[in-house]
């Protein structure tokens, strides 16, 4: 069983967003085209509550795209985005949800940020994802979404970290910044991820 984790189609990240990914918006109609080929389909939303800690705003004199630590870990300082209940947080009208299963929620505690879709930045609680995969079956996990180097990345690593067999869809996804998503996709690659064309990996399944 393979299943297809669409991750954090969110107008706040797309162009016009509050953290918008360059050209994110171009990748979702091939995220509505691959639905149809795998067993299950998985939405994430990034789910922050106002006062999230992942937000410049909550630190006074700290700018966007500043870094602070948090509870030990290097945090990157985001506008505030996604705020649970605004249009910003909202999946993109555009995306066929018709066949998504289970729509993730993350990032919903204060305290801490979550890229994954799996886990907390600090491993500390799991969102019941990796359980809801396996309860199903799945040992396949294919990764799009946004953002590529962010929430696409942490969540690929965790998959895998998982032991589920992991396909990044390079053309499925789309990064803030190229070089860091460069980096990523080392990262990615080493721990096993395998990265892929979407044209490519439909003929293997
Ligand atoms: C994301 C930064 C902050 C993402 C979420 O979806 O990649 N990036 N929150
Ligand atoms: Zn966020």
């Amino acid at each position: 069983m393979n299943a297809l984790i669409i991750t954090d189609i969110q107008y706040d990240f797309l162009p016009g967003g509050a953290l918008a990914v360059p050209r994110g918006d171009e990748i979702i109609p091939l995220l509505n085209r691959l639905q149809g080929h795998f067993d299950l389909v998985v939405a994430t939303q990034d789910w922050h509550p106002q006062n999230h800690s992942s937000f410049a705003s909550h630190h006074p004199g700290k700018k966007p795209l500043e870094t602070m630590d948090l509870n030990g870990c290097e945090q990157v300082l985001w506008p505030d985005h996604c705020i649970q209940g605004s249009r910003g947080a909202q999946l993109a009208e555009s995306l066929d949800v018709r066949r998504v299963q289970a729509v993730i929620r993350k990032g919903t505690d204060p305290d801490i940020d979550s890229y994954s879709a799996f886990y907390d930045n600090l491993h500390r609680r799991t969102t019941g994802l990796g359980g809801f995969l396996k309860d199903h079956g799945v040992d396949c996990v294919v990764i799009t979404g946004l953002a590529g180097e962010y929430c696409v990345r942490y969540t690929a690593m965790d998959a895998r970290q998982l032991g589920f067999e992991t396909v990044l869809l390079a053309d499925a996804a789309r990064p803030i910044c190229q070089r860091d998503y460069q980096a990523a996709i080392e990262q990615m690659t080493q721990a096993g991820v395998r990265v892929a064309m979407s044209s490519a990996f439909l003929e293997t399944v």
